[in-house]
Order: C-alpha cells, then structure tokens, then sequence
C-alpha cells in the first residue's frame, strides 16, 4: 500500500505555527530555552531541549505524517504512532552517571517498537547535558553514555546489525533527552561514509564502547521506488578515518564536514552499498548545525549558507562529542513524492 511518507518541518519563532495541509503532527522536538516532558498533547508526543541561546533562535522540528496519530506512553517513554510511523521521546534525568539508564532507555525504545510492531528504526537522536565533563567516576559523559547505548544493541541481536543515523551532541542542560523515529514497512538501508571508519569500529582510544550509530540511513517509504526514499543525514563532523582533522581551524573544519556529507549522499558512495540514486548538498534540508563557540557563528552561517543556499538553516549553540570537534552539521534529503 502506498503511504503518505513521514516529513518534517522547522517551525521558527518569527513563522506562524502552522501545520501543512493534510498533514498531521506525530512528533515534536522544541529547541528552546528549558529542557521540557516528555509529554502528550492531543496526539503528539513532544519534548523540549534546551539547545536555544542568545544569537541562536529557538524553533521547533515537527515530523508529519498523513494520518492522526495515536499517543501513549512505555516506561517513562513519551510515544505517538499512525500505523506507519512511530515518534518516541525519553529524558534520562541528571545523574552521575549513565551507562545503566541510557541502555534500558534504549530498551525500553526497542521493546515498545517490537510491541507496536515497528521493527526497523530509522533515525535517533541524543542530546547530552556536560557532554563533555566527568560523570561522579571521572569519565567523560559522553563515553559513559556510549558504554550504555552499545550494550543495548549488543543484548539485541537482531538490532546490533542495524544501527541507524544518529546525532551524539552537547545540550545546555536537562540529562539525556533521546528521540527515535521508526517504521513498520518501510525498508531501511544504512550508509557508511568511505572516508570515514564506521563509528561502530573506532578505536578504544575514544572511550571503552564505540558510538552506535550509521553515517546516514535511507529510507524507502513501502509503494516508492528506491531512488526516491528519503536520507537521513547522521550528525557529521571534521573526521576522515577516525582522526580529527584541523584541530582549531573553524573554517576547515566546516569544509571537511561540508565535504564529508557531499560523499556520504554522492551516487559513488550510495553504490559502495549496492543503492542507486545520489545527491548533491543542495538536496539537503532540515539542517541543523551545531556550533561549539559562539564566536565561530558568523564564519558557520557563511560556509552554510554558500553550501544549502535554497534552505533555512538552524545553529545550536552547544558542545560536541569530542572536545577537539568545533562543528558538526546534520540534515535529511527528503522522499520526494
Ligand atoms: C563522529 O563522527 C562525530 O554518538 O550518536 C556524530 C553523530 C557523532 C552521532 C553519536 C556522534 C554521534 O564520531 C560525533
């Protein structure tokens, strides 16, 4: 059968707060000044971050489907479903430390898609509080949360395959806010970068556990063509192989992200994975760029703004996984339809 495919939309501060035509809210991510729910309202689950700061505008990320959706909640998890698409938010409170609540969030997640029956999970997100700073036994937050999030997949064997894009990044405050989207027949496919290790693979010198996450994931809503499903762009940074790269050089930094995303949707990199179809930059929207000084905004937004002229960009001002990464940039090449 053919669906109406999940979309999404930034719904900026200065716009009227509107719904598309046709269009129901499944999901909503606030980026504002307070960390707020998981919580409903009417049928959407939604959930605060707080990422906004002065200079960088607070907006909200609404994922649409075709059909009213259903609301719930699992184990602190804060749901919404349509029969194709589930949305499912959860906030790990501040703690010292956590690798334990991290992996039975995760299972948590994984068990209400086995219960709802929406197997294949397509896109996560995990927005980390002193990302960078020691939890109470002197490591970093974001390897212990690491730790707890690869032993979640590895306790799933069916899962521990199939890990899709993700975003690891800094938020100002609130624990652990995770968000996942999943489908029930859609096909997924995840997509490395062939300049990069897969992150799944790094080295031990990042932390005891790799990262758990694809450089992106293309997903085929059921009914469409292959080349026409969306991809979803991992949150990607100054990285070839598993190094960082110019250390302390904004503006390179921002090229080699920018040219690091150019590969990973190219027509040569999706065919290292047997997929067909390719991308430009300029077929990226929904792109969200995390900036770790503020000072470093003005040479950001004009690298951005050259490379995605065609669409609004949002900036976060917050800290990134590895303390030596000054920028990471994230995006979606949308289903055409
Ligand atoms: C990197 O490539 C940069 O831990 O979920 C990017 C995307 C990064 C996701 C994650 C981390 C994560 O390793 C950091």
């Amino acid at each position: 059968m053919k669906r109406e495919p999940i979309d999404s939309a930034f719904q900026f501060a200065d716009e009227a707060d509107t719904v598309p035509d046709g269009r129901h809210v499944l999901g909503r991510v606030m980026f504002g000044e307070r960390p707020t729910g998981p919580a409903l309202r009417g049928g959407t689950s939604e959930i605060g971050v707080h990422m906004a700061s002065p200079g960088f505008d607070p907006f909200s990320e609404i994922w649409t489907t075709g059909v009213p959706a259903t609301g719930g909640e699992h184990r602190g998890l804060v749901y919404a479903h349509d029969g194709e698409y589930l949305f499912c938010a959860g906030r790990i409170p501040e703690a010292g430390t956590y690798r334990d609540a991290t992996r039975e969030t995760y299972e948590a997640a994984f068990e209400l898609m086995d219960l709802l029956d929406y197997p294949h999970v397509f896109r996560m997100w995990n927005y980390i509080g002193r990302i960078n700073a020691d939890n109470a036994e002197g490591m970093e937050v974001y390897r212990d949360f690491c730790i707890g999030r690869a032993e979640a997949f590895e306790g799933k064997p069916d899962r521990v395959h199939c890990m899709p894009a993700a975003t690891g990044i800094g938020s100002r405050g609130g624990g652990v806010a995770l968000v996942f989207l999943a489908t029930r027949t859609g096909t997924i496919q995840n997509i490395e970068n062939g300049r990069q290790v897969p992150a799944y693979a790094y080295p031990r010198r990042y932390g005891p556990k790799p990262p758990s996450f694809a450089r992106a994931t293309r997903l085929v809503p059921a009914g469409m063509s292959e080349e026409h499903g969306a991809v979803y762009v991992s949150g990607t940074a100054s990285i070839t192989g598993h190094l960082t790269r110019h250390a302390g050089d904004i503006e390179a930094q921002c090229a080699l992200a920018l040219e690091n995303i150019a590969h990973l949707v190219s027509d040569a990199n999706l065919a290292r994975g047997g997929l067909s179809g390719g991308h430009d930059l300029k077929d990226l929207h929904r792109l969200k760029v995390y900036v770790r000084h503020v000072e470093h905004l003005p040479v950001v937004r004009a690298a951005c703004a050259t490379a995605f002229p065609a669409t609004r960009i949002s900036y976060l001002n917050v800290n990134i996984c590895r303390a030596d990464l000054l920028v990471e940039i994230e995006g979606v090449v949308p289903a055409v339809t």
